[in-house]
């Protein structure tokens, strides 16, 4: 009797121990994103749409593989707007966030874009954008898309898209308009392959102009 409880025994924790690598495999972990300084000037938003989402509450902390890193900084930017009225295109990924005017980088109105090249294909996880959260605002038919040539013809995968009535002519999309703040917008990757990511906007609450501090992409190199 007691020696087949010993045998019993011994296959379970054989089968814990056997066990473990497939449990490790799939690791998650919370990014560790770091918030820019809350910004508390300007005048409340003074803007409603049944596409507009109104959440208070702090952003739960988002879940990655273990291994999952910021991939973007410093990489090179490109846009639809080659010459910014204020900032310059390298500070989309510079790794400041502020909502001072130092850190903003202004583009032209109407439908315009950033492009981050990570220089190799990712598995992409998260990404973030802070178009410029100095005050209460909305931008417009904001989509991000992510690719694997800068032209965007190969692979073509539309990650966010909250333009309703397609008048930024990309398609029409589902998901919500949000209110800028300093904890950004955190976009699901989940796990996309690509090199380049884009994100588009076309105007916003305050203005006709698109705005950036910043864009980070999370993610685990892929070759
Ligand atoms: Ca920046
Ligand atoms: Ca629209």
């Amino acid at each position: 009797m007691k020696y087949a409880m010993l045998t019993i025994l011994g296959a379970a924790m054989l089968f814990a121990v056997t066990a473990v690598p497939a449990f490790a495999a799939d690791e998650q972990a919370p990014l560790k994103i770091e918030l820019p300084e809350k910004s508390f000037m300007g005048t409340p938003l003074d803007y409603w749409s049944e596409n507009l989402e109104f959440t208070y509450k702090a952003r739960d902390p988002f879940m990655a593989p273990v291994g999952t890193e910021l991939v973007s900084k410093g990489k090179p930017v490109t846009s639809s707007d080659k010459t910014p009225s204020m900032g310059k295109l390298p500070m989309v990924t510079d790794g400041d966030k502020g909502f001072q005017e130092k850190s903003l980088v202004e583009l032209d109105k109407g439908l315009q874009w950033v492009q981050i090249d990570l220089q190799k294909k990712h598995k992409l996880y998260a990404i973030l954008v802070w178009h410029f959260h100095t005050s209460e605002r909305v931008y417009h038919d904001f989509v991000v898309r992510v690719a694997n040539d800068p032209d965007f013809t190969q692979d073509v995968v539309t990650l966010y898209n909250n333009d309703h009535d397609n008048s930024a002519g990309l398609g029409a999309g589902t998901d919500k308009e949000y209110v800028e703040s300093n904890e950004g917008r955190l976009v699901d990757g989940k796990g996309t392959e690509a090199r380049y990511v884009r994100l588009y906007s076309k105007g916003n609450t305050s203005n006709e102009r698109n705005n950036y501090v910043e864009v980070e992409v999370w993610g685990i190199t892929a070759e």
